[in-house]
């Protein structure tokens, strides 16, 4: 039984779009879940390997037609095995840093990303609807076939990671690997402030709460109860560090927060994250990191500390904590900056 062109088409954008979203998902869903996600995006990865049989035919008889926008197809293709190439050698270990000086990871997202409004335009520009015909129970056999498949060949995969001793047998839930130190991280486009911008001895935190609005200096932080907390920060990018950071819990800080429904915490790069009041319990004004000051890279003098979370809820050089009426989802999902 043949599969019709437009069946295989349509499955191959419909796995591309489950391996874009659950990619995005491993940054979204809290650590306890990333497991599943993980490996649901790693399967839909292999998925689209396997369709690759299927659609060869199609590419072949494409490129045959000297359209001027075919390049742009063929980038697309160029782009997708790039991010499958990209997420085996990080996930395998066989290669966690690209040439360039960037690691794998960063060129997983970089490509995967990239390749979206390619796929958005290539959906539309060769549009081929499917038939009523289509769907039937050929087609669902067909999809649990390649759902088998691709579920399989993600377990022989990691088996082999594993019986091999490859580093990938060593990565987090979340995909990353461990490190001794956090490796100071920008999220897209903020800037590390300057030493003069930072003017460590007047530093002040404006924080505003039930009790009104008041400036706290690190003096102020300093005289209230300390909190250490041994904990692993996990960036998107593919790196986690465990370490011991002390500091100010937020709870310690703030004298209530009845009169708003979230609690904001900026930086003073215009950098922020918003948390719901329920969320407060373990988050942590840091000033030190393993037994020194922060240094400047890694958020002197202040930086959140917010375990559980994905990196980028870390915010560094914080220079306000402040309560406000907007619920805390009104935010978008990841920092814009
Ligand atoms: C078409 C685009 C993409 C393809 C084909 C793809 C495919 C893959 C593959 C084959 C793996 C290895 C899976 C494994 O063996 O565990 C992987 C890993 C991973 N991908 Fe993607 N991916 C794409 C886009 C993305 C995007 C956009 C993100 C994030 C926004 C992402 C995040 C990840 C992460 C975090 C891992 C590591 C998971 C782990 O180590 O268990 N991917 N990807
Ligand atoms: N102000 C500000 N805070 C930030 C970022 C940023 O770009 N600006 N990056 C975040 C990201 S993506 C991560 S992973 C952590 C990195 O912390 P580190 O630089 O101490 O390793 O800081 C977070 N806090
Ligand atoms: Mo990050």
């Amino acid at each position: 039984m043949r599969t019709p062109r437009r069946v295989t088409n349509l499955a191959l954008l419909v796995v591309v779009g489950v391996v874009l979203l659950s990619g995005l998902a491993t940054w979204l869903v809290a650590v306890p879940a990333q497991r599943g996600v993980a490996a649901a995006h790693g399967a839909a990865g292999l998925a689209v390997l396997v369709l690759v049989r299927w659609k060869a035919p199609v590419v072949r008889s494409g490129l045959r037609r000297a359209r001027a926008s075919r390049w742009a197809s063929v980038l697309l293709a160029v782009l997708t095995v790039l991010a499958l190439l990209s997420g085996v050698l990080h996930s395998t270990g066989l290669a966690v840093w690209a040439p360039g000086g960037q690691r794998t990871m960063w060129w997983h997202v970089a490509t995967g990303l990239a390749l979206l409004p390619l796929l958005v335009w290539h959906a539309l520009a060769r549009r081929q609807p499917a038939r009523r015909s289509d769907l039937d129970r050929r087609l669902l056999l067909r999809a649990g076939g390649l759902a088998v498949v691709a579920g399989a060949g993600w377990l022989v995969l990691e088996g082999a990671v594993r019986a091999a001793g490859l580093p990938g047998a060593r990565r987090r839930a979340t995909g990353s690997y461990l490190q001794a130190l956090p490796q100071p991280t920008i999220w897209l486009a903020d800037r590390v402030p300057t030493e003069s911008d930072l003017d460590r001895d007047g530093w002040r935190v404006r924080v505003s709460d039930d009790g009104g609005e008041r400036s706290v200096g690190l003096d102020d932080l300093d005289a209230l109860p300390v909190t250490r907390v041994r904990t692993v920060i996990d960036c998107t990018s593919g790196w986690a560090s465990e370490q011991e950071w002390s500091g100010v819990a937020l709870t310690d800080l703030l004298r209530g927060t009845d009169d708003g429904r979230s609690v904001v915490v900026r930086s003073v790069t215009g950098y922020s994250r918003r948390f719901a009041p329920d969320e407060l319990d373990g988050l942590l004004l840091a000033t030190s990191m393993a037994g020194e000051p922060l240094l400047r890279v890694l958020g002197a003098p202040v930086r959140l500390v917010a375990p559980g979370r994905r990196g980028f809820w870390w915010v560094k050089w914080v220079d306000a904590v402040e309560v406000e009426a907007a619920p805390s989802w009104w935010q978008p999902a990841l920092p814009l900056r």
